[in-house]
């Protein structure tokens, strides 16, 4: 059993507990009172198939149901790895009714990401498709139970679609047996100020850490988010980025219009041509973009013959969004632009729907919780005057205060008095505005993809022709920062394909393979002995 996370101190809830931030109530006991006040509005639609509040409320009963036959329990972790389908959303309802906890993995993470969830949260389960993106997500869970042994903690897979040879794999299907729908408060007794659900951190160190969220701080976290974008039961959400994504799942996302009594709308992919059809026939009001989606729509809403005047509020986010493209994605698709400057582990910035044009243009937003606190501090620890660039420190009624299962990480990642470490720098304005204007953290964000440099580092010196490596961010139009190698070989060096498929082997996510190798005779090193990644950075730009 994993140590219990620190968690906020008491005179901290009750302040947000006698705020209203804080309501007592978990996500399945939500979800019940949604479906009794609207049953028969649409919550969820994906292709043809389209669910009512009743019909998300009796599915989870029905997946509850299912889970507990397994031996599935309150406070059971279970991870789900689920493409852009209905099934994620009703997988993670079916898990909060029963007081599960839903740990959310992406799509592409592979042999070791999923290894390393499985061990960190203790997961008794895995949700997963039968296969996507030309990927047999059965093989890979296979090799995962193979890895663990039989001391591990994972029980039970269970496939979503055909589970193929694995007769001990669940078909979905298996579990939705009957059950009288809508009895019950809702829950399985779970505790709104407990844990709900499990959200991977970007990383810095080595592997992933896991991110314990309650009921109480991540409605919040959607309901804040919903207010500032003013969501009601007339917003239809378009979510085109993994459901898994913190910002697509509650920043407000599905869950924030869920509570708004609107409709989700779940696009298959981000490319323009699929989510302008959806924009077009359910008439979507919001969506969320990363930067790298930008400029492909902001051609395709020029090029194309599209009626999009439905949607309001396009939402960009995870990586810095460049001026230039902030100023014409909005007139593009006739919508109004919002910065979102988030992070899993709880803080989110938004610019604001009547924000001056350069505001949101040129900032990422300001905190949407008033009792968001927020610090900006020198190498020292001393707050800087707004204007100065320096580290943002955050601690408030949905941030973390501290990881899952990672103690001595903690002592690291936070100061005494709670104020997570962003490890972002940023500049802030009069206004609160933030600035992000760079990091110290040891990560790379590929287009809003983190990729923590240690945990590639490690994997690249188990290729036999390298002895040192070092990876950094490097200034890239597509992606805003791509990942080049700096690699130390005794002989010849790898090529970037070579070491794809090396990385692959070893079970590693594609989008942490490099995007460049450069061979060099030694790593530059500071004069405390660390490896000069600045020395690196400067030395792969054109000149
Ligand atoms: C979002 O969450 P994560 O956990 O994948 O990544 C958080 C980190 C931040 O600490 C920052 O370094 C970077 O991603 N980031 C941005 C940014 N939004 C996130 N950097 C520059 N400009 C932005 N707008 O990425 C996330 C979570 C919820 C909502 C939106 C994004």
């Amino acid at each position: 059993m994993t140590e219990t996370p620190t968690t906020w101190p008491e005179a901290a809830s009750a302040r947000y507990r006698a705020a209203g931030h804080w309501q007592g109530v978990t996500f399945g006991a939500r979800l019940r009172h949604l479906a009794a006040g609207h049953p028969e509005r649409v919550a969820v639609v994906d292709g043809d198939r389209r669910w009512t509040y009743a019909d998300l409320d009796a599915e989870a009963d029905r997946i509850a149901a299912g889970l507990r036959g397994l031996g599935i329990g309150r406070g059971d972790r279970v991870v789900v790895q689920l493409p852009n389908r209905a099934e994620f959303v009703l997988v993670w309802f079916g898990l909060q009714r029963l007081g599960a906890v839903p740990v959310h993995a992406m799509p592409g993470h592979r042999r070791r990401e999923i290894g390393h969830l499985v061990r960190v949260a203790g997961a008794v389960a895995c949700v997963v498709p039968d296969r996507h993106a030309r990927f047999d997500h059965r093989r890979l869970m296979s090799d995962v139970r193979a890895e663990q042994g039989p001391d591990g903690p994972l029980r039970h897979v269970v496939v979503v679609g055909d589970p193929g040879p694995y007769d001990d794999f669940v078909p979905f299907e298996a579990l939705r047996g009957d059950t009288a729908p809508g009895t019950g408060t809702g829950t399985d007794g779970a505790d709104p100020s407990g844990l709900a659900l499990l959200l991977l951190s970007g990383g810095t160190t080595g592997l992933p850490k896991l991110i314990p969220r309650t009921h109480d701080d991540y409605a919040y976290n959607a309901r804040a988010c919903a207010e500032i974008c003013a969501l009601d039961a007339r917003t239809v959400y378009l979510a085109v980025l993994p459901l898994g994504f913190n910002f697509t799942f509650a920043c407000p996302g599905v869950l924030g219009t869920l509570m708004a009594g609107g409709t989700v709308v779940i696009a298959p992919d981000p490319s323009p041509q699929t989510a302008f059809a959806l924009i077009e026939r359910e008439r979507v009001t919001l969506t969320s973009l990363t930067p790298p989606l930008v400029p492909h729509w902001t051609a395709e809403a020029s090029a194309g013959s599209w009626d999009l005047k439905s949607l309001a509020v396009v939402q960009v986010g995870g990586a810095r969004l460049p001026e230039d493209q902030a100023c014409t994605l909005g007139p593009a698709l006739g919508a109004r632009v919002q910065q979102v400057f988030g992070m899993a582990e709880g803080l989110i910035n938004l610019t604001r729907l009547d924000d001056p044009e350069e505001l949101v243009r040129t900032t990422q937003g300001r905190p949407v919780s008033t009792d968001d606190e927020v610090l900006v501090v020198d190498a020292e620890g001393a707050p800087v005057p707004d204007g100065t660039v320096g580290e943002l420190l955050t601690r408030g009624p949905y941030t973390l205060r501290g990881y899952y299962g990672a103690r001595a990480h903690d002592r690291l990642a936070f100061t005494p008095d709670g104020y997570y470490r962003s490890g972002d720098l940023v500049r802030r304005l009069p206004t609160g505005h933030l600035v992000v204007v760079g990091r110290i953290k040891d990560q790379i964000n590929r287009g809003g993809e983190k990729i923590a440099a240690v945990e590639v580092e490690e994997q690249l010196l188990t290729h036999p022709a390298v002895t040192a490596a070092a990876l950094v961010g490097v200034e890239d139009e597509r992606w805003g920062e791509r990942s080049v190698a700096f690699v130390v070989c005794a002989g010849e060096a790898p090529g970037t394909r070579e070491v794809a498929a090396h990385l692959r082997e070893r079970g590693l996510a594609a989008y942490k393979a490099p995007d460049e190798i450069v061979r060099v005779p030694g790593l530059p090193l500071t004069a405390v002995g660390k490896v000069d990644k600045a020395a690196l950075a400067r030395m792969s730009r054109p000149a």
